[in-house]
């Protein structure tokens, strides 16, 4: 489907540095990439109740790394998905008496423009799970031809088909836990409150999930070689990821509600499939709460991107409040952490206005380009340490009070690596 535009990227003289980043499968920081293309697959909106501040922070992470990875010279492939069928979003359309593709269609346009007012990249392949029912099918058929899928019957349906964890665990190169490192209680609980379903009678294991579910009365449902349904949620990324990356993924990335069961399965289905682990790094940013609670859509405790924008927001802050937090930690969004960065962004607008250029200031220029230069420098380690966002900010704050002057240079750095436009 139909991505977003691409915000202008300044490019920077000279290289960055190839950025680290944390892998949740091996607990250790890793580079993000060691040749000269990089994957990137982010797992996409379902799209109800978007685009809410915690769904914008996790796009930002990922748009930082896809910024540092251009300043480092890579050519950067970017694949999302839109789970624009599964059962939140037909319970949401349920609930308030819509069509669920106009809900999914209203709320996918809306994220677009959310995604374009923060500046964040866009995917080149932006691809709903509806455009890919016949190969997410031929998947799952593939799955039960290997024995690892196989049908559980439900008393008003055909079968539906489910993953068998423990012959996958047996006879591919996946073991359950290789990318949460989750004990196994744990993933029970995450599985039942995170979409799967441990209860089900007939199935083999409690923590196998669904790869296809079979027709219901009043649902949506396609026809396939493994029968009149739809995908499991899942399988539902590998397919995606695995159909549009030429080799495994650099990094997996989405928010750390995902690490199980969603990244785990999707995770195994690839392997699976086809015997090479889906992704290099699997990474994941921190939840952002709001009111003492995870900020969520079955909560409602929501900041819509667009509300504060429809307020008079400047959509700038927006994106430099995310920023000042780490992408890793989980924290929580008040009033004063967009107040902080409104007051931050103006202090930056205000240095940058006094822009200088070295060339117009001969007798200054060597240690212009050297105090520009030291800036440049500094600003590329701290992001590409582990995206570290808060303390480039603060490393701008530091530079700009202890009087380094504002150059085109570092005007464009900003804009190039942070997405923040000073002039
Ligand atoms: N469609 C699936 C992924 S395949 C999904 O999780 N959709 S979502 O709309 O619920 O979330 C979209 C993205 O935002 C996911 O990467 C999710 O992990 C992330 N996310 C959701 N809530 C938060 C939050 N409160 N803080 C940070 N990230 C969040
Ligand atoms: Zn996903």
């Amino acid at each position: 489907m139909k991505s977003w535009s691409h915000p202008a990227v300044p490019s920077l003289p000279g290289t960055g540095p190839v950025p680290r980043l944390f892998d949740t499968a091996s607990r250790t920081m890793k580079p993000a990439c060691t040749t000269g293309d990089a994957s990137l697959y982010v797992c996409g909106i379902t799209p109800y109740d978007a685009t809410h501040l915690g769904h914008a922070a996790t796009y930002l992470a990922y748009d930082t790394l896809y910024r540092l990875w251009l300043d480092a010279g890579y050519d950067v492939r970017y694949v999302q998905n839109v789970t624009d069928v599964d059962d939140p979003l037909l319970e949401r359309a349920a609930a308030t008496g819509a069509d669920w593709r106009e809900l999914a269609e209203s709320q996918i346009a809306l994220f677009r423009s959310d995604m374009e007012r923060l500046a964040i990249i866009p995917p080149q392949h932006y691809v709903g799970v509806t455009e890919v029912i016949a190969e997410v099918a031929t998947a799952v058929k593939t799955l039960i031809d290997r024995g690892l899928g196989y049908p559980v019957d439900s008393a008003d349906a055909f079968p539906d088909i489910y993953f068998d964890t423990q012959a996958a665990a047996q006879t591919t190169a996946w073991n359950l836990g290789d990318e949460s490192g989750l004990d196994h209680a744990t993933m029970l609980a995450f599985s039942a409150e995170r979409g799967g379903d441990p209860e089900r009678p007939g199935k083999r294991d409690p923590l196998d999930p669904l790869l296809w579910r079979a027709e219901r009365e009043g649902e949506p449902a396609w026809e396939s070689i493994v029968g009149r349904g739809r995908p499991g949620w899942h399988i539902e990324c590998s397919v995606i990821a695995l159909d549009n990356h030429i080799s495994s993924i650099t990094v997996n990335g989405g928010g750390s509600d995902l690490v199980f069961p969603h990244h785990e399965f999707s995770a195994a289905h690839a392997v699976a499939l086809t015997g090479v682990p889906l992704a290099d790094i699997y990474s994941h940013a921190g939840m952002v709460a709001y009111q003492g609670e995870k900020m969520s859509k079955s909560r409602g405790n929501l900041v819509l991107v667009s509300r504060l924008v429809a307020d008079g927001t400047d959509p700038q802050a927006i994106r430099l409040a995310l920023l000042s937090q780490h992408y890793r930690s989980d924290w929580e969004w008040t009033d004063s952490t967009l107040t902080t960065a409104q007051t931050r962004l103006e202090s930056w607008r205000l240095w940058a206005v006094d822009e200088i250029v070295p060339d117009r200031a001969p007798h200054a220029a060597a240690a212009l380009i050297a105090s520009t230069t030291e800036f440049l420098d500094d600003l590329r380690q701290e992001l590409a340490d582990d995206l570290g966002s808060p303390a480039a900010l603060h490393l701008v704050d530091q530079r700009i009070a202890e009087g380094t002057p504002a150059t085109p240079l570092l005007i464009s750095a900003i804009d190039a690596l942070l997405g923040i436009r000073l002039t």
